[in-house]
């Protein structure tokens, strides 16, 4: 019999339920759930409830309380979740328990932006990248798993298949870490001769929370065209174009992945030759969303992580975007007396972008007599 009509599952958004602890600062978590929320709907899932353990200790073997996870399970069946997202990290027998109890798939907060990375990486770098930081990620997990039935096992005849299987997962993902570090050996040496060669010419380097606006900075900055989007993370890899002033001068602006708040100690450690075109820079230009009530936090997070990754401290910049969306003038005076030496821009209405644009060309003549005396 032929069939008379067809049916097309469109593929279904996984339902989501958050879940935060809040540890002692109550506001703070509020942010720091609508960025969860944000990750998640980047990650491609529908949040559809949300659950706050207010106060108390983690738990070490479910991290929330008996009753709490009482509490996750009815909300979880009463929307009909799919997973529950954590926002901090878990241990591998914290998932292991939770998604017992549960009967729900747990990720926590670093799973959840791997994810994303691993969605967005395009090229043959981000992509090596970004698989070599989820099977660290990962590694530990199987290993967790494995030491577990090993326990229970024990004894004559426990050489069972499972622990077999869970060894041999294990080999399996060793082998492909140690291929990807390889292969990122090979990329990370082409880049480096491909940086030397630039290394006469100032370079100047965008870095900054993920959204900020870098990428859009840095479009109208060089004339390029590189993707801009409203979404967390829209960049994963780093493009260097010239900038080139009235006079014909060249510096080289380089544009690069985003940061946030903790972000996976793995994707920092794996982006390494990305983030190398930022750290040999010149100068840094710290991107910062003014619109966003967060921003403070923001910058400490941004801080923090080049403290991570730069050996040494290099000159930088803060770069307040988005000014436009700004309408108090005493908050914008606010910021020019709260970070002397910042320069306060709009990407869209160019509003300050002389100034910014004024202030690399002095930071590179400034090199260019250091070099020379
Ligand atoms: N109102 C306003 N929006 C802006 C401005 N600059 C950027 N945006 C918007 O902010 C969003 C993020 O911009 P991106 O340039 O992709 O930000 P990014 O810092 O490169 O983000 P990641 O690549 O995710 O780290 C986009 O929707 C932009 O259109 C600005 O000056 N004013
Ligand atoms: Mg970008």
């Amino acid at each position: 019999m032929k069939a008379t009509h067809e049916i097309v599952n469109p593929p279904r958004a996984e339902r989501a339920v958050l879940v935060g602890h809040a540890g002692r600062n109550g506001r703070e978590l509020g942010r720091s759930l609508e960025e969860l929320a944000r990750l998640a709907d980047t990650a491609g899932a529908q949040v559809i409830g949300q659950m706050v353990q207010r106060r108390g200790s983690i738990h070490p073997a479910s991290f929330i309380g008996r009753g709490k996870l009482d509490e996750l399970k009815g909300l979880a069946g009463e929307v009909r979740a799919d997973v529950a997202i954590f926002n901090d990290d878990l241990s591998p027998p914290q998932v292991r328990n939770l998604e017992k109890a549960l009967g729900l798939k747990v990720v926590d907060r670093s799973e959840l932006i791997l994810d994303i990375f691993a969605r967005r990486a395009r090229t043959r770098e981000s992509r090596l990248q970004v698989e070599l930081a989820q099977l660290e990620y990962t590694m530990p997990r199987l290993t967790g798993l494995w030491k577990h039935l090993e326990r229970q096992a024990g004894g004559i005849g426990t050489r069972g298949p499972g622990e077999t299987q869970l060894e041999v997962d294990r080999r399996r993902v060793r082998e492909r870490i140690a291929t990807l570090r390889r292969e990122l050996q090979g990329v990370e040496r082409e880049r480096e001769t491909q940086r030397r060669r630039r290394r006469r010419e100032f370079r100047a380097a965008l870095v900054g929370y993920t959204n900020a606006g870098k990428s859009t900075l840095f479009n109208v900055l060089t004339r390029a065209d590189v993707f801009v989007e409203d979404r967390l993370f829209a960049t994963l890899d780093s493009t260097t174009r010239q900038m080139v002033s009235p006079q014909r001068r060249v510096a080289l602006l380089t544009d690069t992945v985003g940061f946030i708040r903790k972000l996976p100690h793995h994707l920092v450690a794996s982006f390494h030759s990305t983030l190398a075109e930022a750290t040999e820079a010149d100068l840094l230009l710290h991107v910062v969303d003014a619109a966003e009530p967060d921003f403070r936090r923001q910058i400490a997070a941004v801080e923090s992580v080049l403290e991570e990754i730069l050996d040494t401290p290099r000159p930088t910049v803060l770069v307040f975007n988005k000014l436009d969306r700004i309408e108090d003038p005493v908050s914008v005076a606010g910021l020019r007396v709260e970070h002397p030496g910042s320069v306060l821009v709009s990407a869209h209405t160019g509003e300050g972008l002389a100034e910014l644009r004024a202030l690399v060309w002095a930071s590179a003549d400034e090199r260019a007599t250091r070099r020379a005396s």
